[in-house]
């Protein structure tokens, strides 16, 4: 009798899946959620069901830097989010804060899944992370309430929500902004209520985040491309049988090939969204934008240097170069 129940209950344990969450910060009609649930697809196929990937969006699990404490401490196991966020434990990060550091997506692509890419998200399980990939946000604009931004003087004042990372604020207050950093889960409460003029993100998110409904105006600067990265709890990683381990990789691969594209096509029809939307839209000219690029200069050396180390900025701007020059070729 004894035996037979064991045996009954090791098999229903055999067929009880691995249940574990993955939050996401945008809400589930987003590239964000496609890609989220793409993934646990991928889990689910390629385990043969005995993997299930719960996905969590639209912050339901907390801000990307609550879900990041929750993740260190091993009481959720996955998450995407801004590697911006992250910049606060893992200072490396800031790398990717770099003003005006891609001319492409393809420059993004070819160094985040890279050597440099890799390096950086070595110093992850130091802090309680693995770190799988690199997802797309992508170049972000910048929205706001109250006037387009042409030129330098009309950021003077504009009360502007940043993402939770020192190298932001810095950026923004040196272009005259009065910048304040914020959780997204707060920001869109925050720019109906006029408690903030405006916010910047990619296309993609000012239309699954309806920012249209409160941002009159939308000024195309790609002032820096921001990648999210998926991340789990590297207690409870460290728990997973090794197969497991490398069919959640192999999945989030996959996951991030699809997010990529999504994002990629979605962008282009997202700004021609929100300008049937009512946007109004501006490009500041080639000499204003200089003019920001030139202001920001200095954070280079001394925010992202200081953060990252001299030696690997120099080595991304010399892996840069030998890109394009392979690309020109
Ligand atoms: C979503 C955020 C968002 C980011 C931001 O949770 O905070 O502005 O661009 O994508 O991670």
């Amino acid at each position: 009798m004894a035996l037979a129940l064991g045996a009954a209950a090791s098999a229903a344990m055999a067929q009880s899946p691995l249940t574990f969450k993955f939050g996401y910060g945008l809400k589930e009609d987003s590239n964000q959620g496609r890609a989220a649930r793409v993934f646990a697809e991928r889990v689910s196929q390629l385990s043969g069901g005995r993997l299930k990937m719960e996905p969590v969006g639209a912050a339901k699990l907390g801000s990307d830097d609550a879900m990041q404490k929750a993740v260190s401490a091993g009481t959720q196991e996955m998450m995407v989010g801004s590697t911006a966020t992250l910049v606060s434990v893992v200072k490396e990060m800031a790398l990717w804060d770099a003003p005006f550091l891609f001319n492409g997506v393809d420059e993004a692509d070819f160094l985040l899944d890279g050597a440099i890419g890799q390096q950086i998200m070595g110093k992850l399980p130091d802090k309680g992370f693995v770190g799988l990939v690199y997802w797309e946000n992508g170049f972000r604009n910048l929205t706001n309430s109250k006037r387009p931004i042409n030129s330098l003087g009309d950021l003077s004042g504009l009360k502007l929500r940043v993402m939770q990372n020192d190298t932001f604020i810095k950026a923004f207050r040196t272009l005259g902004a009065d910048a304040r950093p914020m959780a997204f889960a707060e920001l869109d409460a925050a720019l109906r209520s006029g408690a903030m003029d405006g916010q910047e993100n990619p296309f993609n998110t000012i239309l699954s985040s309806k920012f249209y409904e409160s941002q009159k105006y939308l000024s195309i600067t790609n002032h820096v491309y921001s990648p999210w990265i998926v991340l789990a709890s590297k207690k409870w990683w460290d728990k997973l049988p090794k197969a497991d381990q490398e069919i959640i990789q192999q999945a989030a691969t996959q996951a991030r090939d699809f997010e990529r594209r999504d994002t990629r096509e979605e962008a282009d029809r997202a700004l021609k969204n929100l300008v049937e939307k009512g946007m109004q839209v501006n490009v500041p000219t080639f000499g204003e934008l200089s003019r920001m690029r030139n202001r920001m200069d200095h954070i280079y050396a001394r925010d992202i240097g200081e953060k990252v180390g001299l030696p690997l900025l120099l080595q991304v701007q010399n892996e840069l170069i030998g890109y394009r020059d392979r690309k020109r070729k």
